[in-house]
């Protein structure tokens, strides 16, 4: 197939185009480089020195024969130019990251908020429109969310994408199919829950095939084809804005760093490892809703575990200490979550889970570039509201424990 993978210069996009390159796809990645300059922006690095996206896909064909197209193109802001891309490029499939992804970063000031919202909605909608103009009928493969179903305790799990529910009708009750219900925790998971909508009506109105993946949070740095060459080495964030929960107790383990658990830690989260993710793509590719289908819905994670649990896990590991910290976030202390994803088992997924191997694989990497981590980019100090930062900026231990 051509596939294009949009925002394929990320952490779950890079990894994704050597998988399906790696599997003999002709991909095309498009992307701004938008999250490179906010690197830049906050004056922060990947923790693993990135190569250019054009050096990265030298060094691919050079390792596997295969090409890399890369288009350099912003989604958001160039509707036409993604016009005449897509009918240049006439993709069979098109895998959709180019949103902002942190949570934190949404959060960090109102112009950080309007930024997320811009970019992530614009980019979806320009992409839905364009392919409606144009006539291609590419497969939309969205990276989703978990976090648009919210985190408070349900008592059931949770459903892939859809609930049936009754509502009093005149005649008694009457059954319905709806998109389970969305309660985002941050700007970024709003932009996520709107995307959902968006997709709702582009396949009912003009047929467009679409898979939504609602994933959890990604664990892991490398996947089989990064670990071919050093260049081909995919970004790893350990910064309070981007780093995620198990991949930075691992990085702060590396370097002595107390773990940054935040409130009581009794947060419930979905997780899935880096390889995993790569596959559910392959996966979702080979399982692609017919036009005038309604939106398939995957919940693309592998386990779920609590905050404070990862930690003590890591703890016990590699001998860190633990904090408790005053949360940035205005989120439940505790949770519990319990999650369906029969589908991907169905198509063959078999799973990753924690292993102490691929733990300390990411322990390795971080002692690695350990001198490449400024230890003041560690702490999370974007705060969901007012109050809270007022908090967080009068307690000394929340922006700096080590
Ligand atoms: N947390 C800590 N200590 C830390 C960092 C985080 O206790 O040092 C806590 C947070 O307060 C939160 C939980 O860990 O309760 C998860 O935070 P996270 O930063 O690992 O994940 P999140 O902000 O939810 O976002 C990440 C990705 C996002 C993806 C999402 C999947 O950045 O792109 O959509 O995971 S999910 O969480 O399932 O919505």
């Amino acid at each position: 197939m051509r596939i294009a993978v949009l925002g394929g210069d990320g952490f779950v996009g890079w990894p994704t185009s050597l998988h399906l390159s790696n599997l003999g796809h002709e991909v095309h990645i498009v992307d701004d480089l938008s999250r490179r300059w906010i690197d830049t922006e906050l004056g922060v690095q990947s923790l693993t020195p990135m190569a250019s996206i054009q050096e990265r896909c030298r060094i691919w064909k050079q390792e596997s024969g295969n090409t890399i197209h890369f288009h350099l193109l912003n989604l958001a802001n160039e509707y036409e130019r993604v016009k005449q891309w897509l009918t240049e490029c006439r993709p069979d499939a098109v895998i959709h990251f180019a949103e902002q992804r942190a949570a934190p970063y949404s959060m960090k000031t109102d112009r950080h908020k309007v930024y997320t919202v811009d970019n992530n909605v614009n980019a979806t909608h320009n992409l839905l429109a364009a392919l409606v103009e144009t006539g291609i009928d590419a497969h939309l493969v969205h990276l989703g969310t978990m976090g648009v179903y919210g985190y408070s305790s349900v008592g059931a799990p949770i459903p892939e994408g859809y609930l049936n529910v009754e509502i009093d009708a005149p005649k008694g009750k009457k059954g319905m199919e709806i998109l389970y219900p969305t309660r985002p925790g941050s700007a970024y998971h709003m932009t996520k829950s709107l995307d959902q909508i968006m997709f709702q009506f582009y396949a009912q109105n003009d047929g467009l095939r679409i898979t939504d993946l609602h994933q959890g949070i990604v664990w892991g740095t490398h996947t089989d084809q990064t670990r071919r060459h050093e260049q081909l080495i995919n970004r790893f964030d350990y910064d309070g804005d981007y780093g995620t929960v198990l991949n930075r107790f691992l990085i702060q383990a590396a370097i002595g760093y107390p773990l940054t658990v935040h409130g009581t830690g009794g947060q419930t989260r979905a997780f899935i490892h880096l390889q995993d993710c790569v596959r559910c793509i392959e996966l979702a590719l080979s399982d692609a809703p017919k036009s005038g289908e309604r939106v398939k819905i995957f919940n693309q994670m592998t386990e779920t575990h609590r905050v404070r649990d990862l930690a003590k896990m890591v703890a016990e590991m590699t001998g860190a200490e633990v904090k408790f910290l005053p949360n940035p976030r205005k989120e439940a202390d505790e949770n519990d979550l319990i999650v369906k994803n029969d589908q991907f088992l169905a198509l063959g997924l078999n799973p990753i889970t924690l292993q102490e191997g691929l733990l300390s694989e990411v322990v390795d990497v971080a002692k690695k570039y350990a001198h490449r981590i400024d230890r003041s980019r560690v702490p999370a100090v974007s705060a969901w509201t007012k109050d809270i930062a007022q908090r967080i900026n009068h307690n000394p231990e929340a922006r700096s424990v080590a």
